[in-house]
């Protein structure tokens, strides 16, 4: 006997339509003024997000493409698996991602799992992701970085002329990955400003996974007063060596940002 199929008694293209703009309006007015705002939901961005969102603090990402995840999904150079270390391990098992242990010390994971489980664990710990918004400035408060300047990632494809809007944060991390887009920002408004021993960002060094893979927890630290860097941007900040395709450096910076920003926070 075929299953009977259910029908759906009514299904309105207006109701629908408006279920999503008065949601997404109703979410993007209430994460203009947050605890923390992060650019990029790649890996050190997303675990960050979690980890200050488990902490009960108002927490958004917003990330300029369409999906989270950054540059995991590809693992290394398209074979989808990511290599974790055995400092990163603890947070692969919090957060539910399944591991191989390859050999002593080293770790694979699916990169679709760890990503959409990342995305996932962020989210119902309670931070707001917004895709589709790039960050394109900052805004500047007595010396101190006090939110972010967003448009839609579509108006600067594009390339049309439209304005942006801004939100307010107490504290705002830069998990752009390679190109640390926002501290750039920094130095290129106002100068040799930043935290480090040149006032400059000091870009990011050739292959060295072992040596990047710890600098980039130390370099996680605050670039300028209220903007903090993590993941990738954290070495290209502070002069650190680039690690390919290992990701736990990633989460133990976004955890150690979380804990830094927490501690700020009070
Ligand atoms: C909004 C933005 C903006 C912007 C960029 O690149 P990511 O994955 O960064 P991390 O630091 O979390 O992880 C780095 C890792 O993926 C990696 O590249 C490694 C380990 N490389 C080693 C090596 O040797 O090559 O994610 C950054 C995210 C991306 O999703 C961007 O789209 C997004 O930030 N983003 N979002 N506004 N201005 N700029």
């Amino acid at each position: 006997m075929p299953e009977e199929i259910k029908r759906v008694e009514k299904l309105d293209e207006v109701v629908i339509s408006k279920a999503i703009i008065e949601g997404f309006m109703k979410d993007f007015l209430n994460y203009l003024e947050v605890d923390v705002a992060i650019a990029g939901a790649g890996p050190a961005g997303m675990i960050a997000g979690y980890f200050l969102a488990k902490e009960g603090k108002k927490v958004v990402i917003f990330e300029r493409k369409l999906s989270a995840g950054g540059g995991m999904w590809g693992g290394g150079m398209m074979y989808n698996k990511c290599v974790f270390q055995e400092t990163s391990k603890p947070i692969l098992d919090e957060i539910g991602i399944r591991i191989s242990k390859y050999q002593e010390g080293y770790y694979t994971t699916d990169s679709l799992e760890t990503v959409s489980c990342l995305c996932s664990s962020a989210i119902k710990a309670g931070a707001k992701i917004f895709n589709l918004i790039s960050v394109e400035d900052v805004m500047i408060r007595e010396n101190r970085v006090s939110g972010l300047v967003l448009n839609w990632s579509a108006v600067s494809l594009a390339n049309l002329h439209v304005d942006p809007i801004s939100a307010r944060a107490k504290y705002v991390v830069d998990a752009t990955g390679h190109d640390a887009e926002i501290v750039r920002i920094i130095t290129r408004k106002i100068g040799k400003k930043l935290l480090t021993s040149t006032g400059e960002l000091l870009g990011e060094k050739p292959m060295w996974a072992e040596v990047a893979e710890n600098t980039i927890v130390e370099n996680t630290k605050e670039v300028y007063p209220g903007l903090y860097a993590a993941g990738m941007a954290a070495n290209a900040v502070y002069g650190g060596p680039r690690m390919g395709p290992i990701f736990g450096g990633m989460l133990l910076s976004g955890q150690r940002v979380a804990r830094l920003i927490l501690d700020a926070l009070g």
